[in-house]
């Protein structure tokens, strides 16, 4: 019998653009070292790997050649849906952020409004957010909406409305940024019921909150990031060897509640990705 609540899809947040190895020696830097993370992850039940790149020394980079090595390195091991990020890190150029999406992921991320991140700010002016959105529109990459804040659902329906976007979205509800709407069973209720009926949803809960807001969103019926991009921790003072050790704890936590873990198959169709999304 299928559960009613359906499939749950982990996203891995492996590698991020902030998480240093002053924060934890676990945070991968090289395509190699992405891609093993990204197999240890979908070993252990995650569906998709969030993705972003990184020089030797661990800066952040949105270079096309870097991605292109990452991508090759994780298809030659593992058939994880693999979603780019287009956010970078703050302070990138809107050119930047996008020049690796012809490499064809199967997913991209659209954030759809400026935010503070911490002491920084995320920029995303309206004329970014629609270079984004018709870039990813052009090459018919499905966008997953980041939504730091509620405007961020308001924005992304008005780019509905101008025909760069199209019902039914996909959301990530990123939760706990220092600056962003916070990490609260509250908000994201608020955020859950603020999208239209048909869109599907994610939460991604920053530092402590990380796992509750997936156990909280297992039960609603949503989906899952977790990952070294977001938390380090796998508990109070202890570092997760890898985001595949968080993977494994909301897979736990699904198979206690009784709710099945998507297959590649399942999460393309799920999110509505074209099966011919390949390199
Ligand atoms: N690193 C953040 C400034 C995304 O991946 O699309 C932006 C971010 C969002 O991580
Ligand atoms: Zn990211």
């Amino acid at each position: 019998m299928s559960d009613p609540l359906g499939a749950l899809i982990i996203t891995a947040a492996v590698v991020g653009a902030e998480t240093m190895r002053e924060h934890t020696p676990y945070v991968p830097y090289t395509p190699e070292e992405i891609a093993e993370e990204a197999r240890r992850c979908r070993q252990a039940g995650a569906t998709m790997v969030h993705v972003h790149g990184r020089r030797d020394d661990g800066s952040p980079t949105q270079d096309r050649d870097t991605f292109a090595r990452i991508l090759t390195a994780i298809r030659e091991r593992t058939d994880i849906l693999v979603q780019f990020s287009t956010g970078g890190a703050v302070g990138m150029s809107v050119e930047e952020r996008i020049e690796a999406l012809d490499l064809r992921p199967d997913m991209a991320t659209l954030t759809t409004g400026t935010v503070n991140f911490g002491d920084d700010v995320f920029l995303n002016s309206l004329p970014m957010i629609r270079t984004i959105a018709r870039r990813l529109r052009a090459l018919g990459i499905r966008p997953e909406i980041e939504v730091f804040d509620t405007a961020m659902i308001d924005t992304a329906l008005r780019l509905c409305d101008e025909g760069l976007l199209e019902l039914p979205l996909h959301f990530d509800f990123v939760l706990g940024v220092p600056g962003a709407m916070g990490a609260s069973e509250r908000n994201l209720n608020f955020l859950v019921e603020s999208i239209p009926d048909g869109s599907t949803w994610s939460v991604a809960g920053v530092g402590r909150y990380e796992l509750p807001l997936a156990y909280r969103a297992i039960e609603m019926g949503g989906h899952v990031r977790v990952g070294l991009e977001d938390n380090i921790y796998l508990k109070k003072g202890v570092l997760a060897e890898g985001s595949y050790q968080l993977v494994e704890r909301v897979v736990r936590h699904s198979e206690k509640f009784g709710r099945p873990i998507a297959t590649v198959d399942e999460a393309r169709s799920i999110l509505r990705i074209s099966p011919d999304r390949t390199l």
